[in-house]
């Protein structure tokens, strides 16, 4: 099977995990119907599921199966549709399409996509609560620490803030490598970490595979981060079903705007290099992961 064969199946098995979970969770009748609309706008529909992706792999090399990952990787996946939705806001970025389609807001009004992005946030704890999630409270109690932690103050929100403010606020000193690479590190990188991380939590493994793993999910966020910022320069709006050339519009320091395109593009040759090496131990186990460093890195949507 080719690399995009797996991620296309990761991604079907998570939609319908997804649609299943809101189905059961958030009932019509007990909820607004335009809210529950709009949660479903913003979770199903496009999207290439990248970190489920990565939850159902990093839990692979460990032995378990893509049934006992799911329902972390879709509650992973409604904090990242969530912070999509509330990324988009005029307030924020202003976008009008993503994924190839209105953004939430564009397709019912503002005060519904805040409320979605909310609903969205807090229904990915209560899946992480379930006992399908993990038979063993203690790995739920850590899985809803991790990813409380990767989305909140210190993680994807943090970071950005810290974006907005250097965008949005004349008083900022102007961005360096060393403070983007920070902030990316907390918006970008922080939830997919715990997408790695969240296999060896599940399985139980060592501290050592964990920590690994962890490392792992860095180097990928990081190579996410500069191939996000390299098709925002040379991609299409159709390939990447978003409006592109936002960040030379705004005059906004990125990665690859510090480093230049050819710096930027051999650094994501390292990092391929790096995370590659980081799975040697897993062996054959761990060769769609590897797969998916390679994607990363030369991905055009
Ligand atoms: C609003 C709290 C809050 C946070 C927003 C994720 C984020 C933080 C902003 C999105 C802006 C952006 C373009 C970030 C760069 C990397 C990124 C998250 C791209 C979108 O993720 P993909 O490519 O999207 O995985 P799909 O649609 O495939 O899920």
């Amino acid at each position: 099977m080719t690399f995009v064969q797996n991620l296309d199946l990761a991604a079907r098995a998570t939609e319908t995990r997804l649609a299943e979970l809101l189905a059961a969770l958030v009932s019509l009748d007990g909820s607004s119907r335009r809210l529950t609309a709009a949660m479903h706008h913003a979770l199903l529909g496009g999207g290439k599921r990248f970190r489920p992706f990565l939850v159902i792999e990093s839990a692979a090399l460990f032995g378990l199966s893509e049934g006992d990952a799911i329902d972390t990787a879709a509650a992973l996946e409604c904090v990242h549709c969530y912070s999509l939705a509330h990324d988009d806001l005029p307030a924020m970025d202003n976008d009008i399409m993503r994924r190839g389609r209105p953004t939430v807001w564009r397709a019912y009004d503002e005060w519904t996509a805040i409320l979605a992005g909310d609903a969205l946030l807090t229904l990915a704890f209560e899946i992480l609560a379930l006992p399908t999630t993990h038979a063993d409270p203690s790995v739920r109690a850590t899985l809803v620490m991790e990813l409380a932690k990767a989305s909140g103050a210190l993680g994807m929100v943090g970071g950005q803030s810290l974006d907005l403010e250097a965008e949005k606020l004349s008083d900022q000193a102007p961005q360096s490598l060393t403070s983007i690479r920070h902030l990316q590190s907390m918006k970008t990188g922080a939830l997919i970490r715990f997408a790695c991380a969240s296999g060896p939590i599940l399985a139980q493994a060592p501290d050592e595979d964990r920590r690994r793993l962890e490392r792992f999910g860095d180097v990928m966020g990081f190579a996410f981060q500069i191939s996000d910022d390299l098709l925002d320069v040379e991609g299409t709006a159709e390939e990447v079903g978003k409006a592109v050339a936002k960040d030379a519009a705004a005059g906004k320091a990125t990665l690859v705007s510090l480093m230049g395109l050819d710096a930027a593009r051999s650094k994501l040759a390292e990092l391929e290099q790096e995370a590659i090496g980081l799975l040697a131990p897993y062996g054959s186990r761990a060769a769609t992961l590897a797969e998916a460093a390679t994607f990363v890195v030369n991905r055009r949507s």
